[in-house]
């Protein structure tokens, strides 16, 4: 089994902040999107959607979509249960999981790609307008996050589940988009650094 992978890309991120929660290692290998390797004959053939993450299995089978390789090693280790418990819980997980991605990752990664110009290779074509257009909705949603998080000490409930590593890797990637955490967000904050602390995002 090898996953591929790069330490810098924020979709892989997630997956492996996902599997040190879990506690499980594996053999990795970087494919470095900074020097294109993504579009190699040989990741290709891999993924032909050429984006990573990606698990092979021993058997030969590839999982692509970070959330589907998390599925894959939650089916295989179900404790702790990031999905959720029971039919409510697992319910509330995806719909926050969906509503992050959706929502706050990716409108982040939209003006990352399409204002950044690191990215003028890897996005093409790069429309700044649709970077700009994002822009807002970011904060839109993190004033709705605010809102909830006022409530509630993780965004699904009170436990820590794929929606946090979802949330908290989108809004690290506001970083390198250049898009600034709101002061006046102090829900958010508190929640973002109280995940923040947890050994498995240093993955
Ligand atoms: N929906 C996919 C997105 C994968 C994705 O976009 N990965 C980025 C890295 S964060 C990538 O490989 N980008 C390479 C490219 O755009 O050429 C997932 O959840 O895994």
């Amino acid at each position: 089994m090898k996953l591929y992978d790069f330490a810098r890309a924020p979709n892989p991120r997630r997956t492996r902040i996902f599997l040190a929660e879990k506690g499980v290692t594996l053999p990795t290998e970087q494919v470095d999107l900074g020097a294109m390797h993504q579009k190699s004959a040989a990741y290709t053939a891999i993924n032909p959607l050429q984006r990573l993450p990606a698990l092979v299995l021993d058997d030969g089978t590839v999982i692509t979509e970070s959330i589907a390789i998390c599925r894959y090693f939650d089916a295989l280790h179900p404790e702790p249960p990031l999905f959720g418990r029971g039919a409510r819980e697992a319910a509330l997980v995806e719909m926050w999981n969906r509503r992050m991605e959706l929502n706050l990752f990716m409108p982040v990664s939209f003006v990352f790609r399409h204002l950044h110009p690191a990215m003028k290779e890897m996005q093409k074509p790069q429309v700044p307008e649709w970077g700009e257009t994002n822009r807002p909705l970011v904060l839109e949603f993190l004033g709705l996050l605010d809102r909830e998080l006022a409530n509630r000490r993780f965004v699904a409930g009170d436990m820590f589940t794929v929606a946090d590593i979802t949330g908290f890797v989108a809004i690290d990637f506001m970083k390198p988009a250049k898009l600034v955490m709101p002061e006046q967000l102090t829900y958010v904050r508190r929640w973002h650094a109280d995940v923040g602390a947890r050994p498995s995002t240093a993955a």
